[in-house]
């Protein structure tokens, strides 16, 4: 019998390519062409799995193009990229890869926030351009992060990755909102307190957002909301561009009417919204917060291993929509 063919949207390391072609007929991206969506539909047309990323939009009219295809396997927690409703109704199953990224993404949510509350890139930057003449006492002063209050908006796996970070390492007092509360004995282990969206903004002094996108979260930090928060608190988002109005984050670190901000996703990213590039009081970073290298590899082997489940099985790690899995 012959193997279903896969296509391998995006570059990624040869061992799991290899592990792959043991069960797959795998077309592969090891250019890491950015392919149009025209392209990857060229490219899934005659295929029955996908290997995906993030920057792989598989909706409706891609679905379409590509009767013969059954799954497409994320190498991403995240999966906006996919039209999920779409995908259900044509019974193409989608994987993502939760968990094993939750750590790593956690310690770079605390490394991005600590860089930015003690402004570890903006005074780098004034050594390296030989700036540096003398010591004073003011020179890049921040804020501190051991004790003070740690807002976390979306309190997922990584959100309460970074509480566990922030209450028992840094002794900060944790405070979250998200859509739903977490059950006490969650609460507890993070120690963090649930509060109302207003209250998380007023009284956070670093607030890092770390829920997922959707139409619902599109903006939830504007203008307004920046409006709310203390001058001197820090804003980092490591969950999607498109959460944060990037335009208003830019006028009001212009206007310190935060301090900083640190930044991994951004609106329409790799492009990056101009005015973020010329603010001093901003932490820029090309969303790489899952990337270890033992993370990476984790989340391909797990996009790879729901490939093969799949093809074999008819079963899978990590479904999003596990009601497409019949019998
Ligand atoms: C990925 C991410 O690197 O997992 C996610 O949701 O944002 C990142 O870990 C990116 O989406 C590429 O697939």
């Amino acid at each position: 019998m012959s193997k279903p063919r896969i296509l391998i949207a995006r570059a990624v390391f040869p061992e799991v390519i290899e592990r792959l072609s043991h069960h797959f007929e795998v077309e592969s991206n090891q250019a890491d062409t950015v392919w149009s969506k025209v392209e990857l539909m060229e490219k899934l047309r005659d295929k029955a799995g996908a290997f995906t990323t993030g920057s792989d939009r598989i909706d409706g009219e891609v679905l379409a193009a590509c009767p013969q295809l059954k799954i497409c396997a994320n190498m991403a927690v995240g999966y906006n990229n996919f039209d999920l409703d779409a995908m259900t109704a044509r019974g193409v199953l989608g994987t993502n890869t939760p968990d094993v990224l939750t750590e790593t993404t956690a310690d770079f949510g605390f490394a991005l926030l600590m860089a930015t509350a003690r402004r570890i890139t903006e005074s780098e930057h004034y050594l390296r351009a030989g700036q540096w003449t003398k010591w004073s006492f003011d020179m890049f002063a921040g804020s501190d992060i051991h004790g003070a209050t740690l807002g976390i908006l979306g309190m997922g796996r990584i959100g309460q990755g970074i509480a566990k970070r922030g209450s028992h390492g840094f002794g900060m007092n944790v405070i979250y909102h998200n859509r739903s509360r977490l059950d006490a004995a969650t609460e507890a282990e993070c120690k963090a307190r649930y509060v109302s969206k207003e209250e998380l903004l007023k009284t956070a002094d670093h607030l890092v957002l770390v829920l997922p996108y959707s139409a619902a979260s599109h903006h939830a930090i504007g203008a307004a909301e920046l409006a709310q928060m203390k001058r001197t608190a820090t804003l980092v988002n490591i969950a999607r561009g498109g959460i944060v109005d990037d335009a208003a984050l830019a006028q009001a670190l212009r206007d310190k009417r935060i301090a900083a901000a640190g930044l991994d996703v951004f609106e329409g990213e790799p492009a990056v919204h101009p005015d973020l590039l010329t603010v001093p009081n901003v932490v820029l970073t090309p969303h790489i917060a899952s990337s270890s290298v033992p993370t990476r590899l984790a989340m391909a082997n797990l996009a790879a291993e729901n490939l093969i489940e799949f093809f074999t099985q008819n079963k899978a790690l990590t479904p999003l929509n596990p009601q497409v899995l019949k019998g």
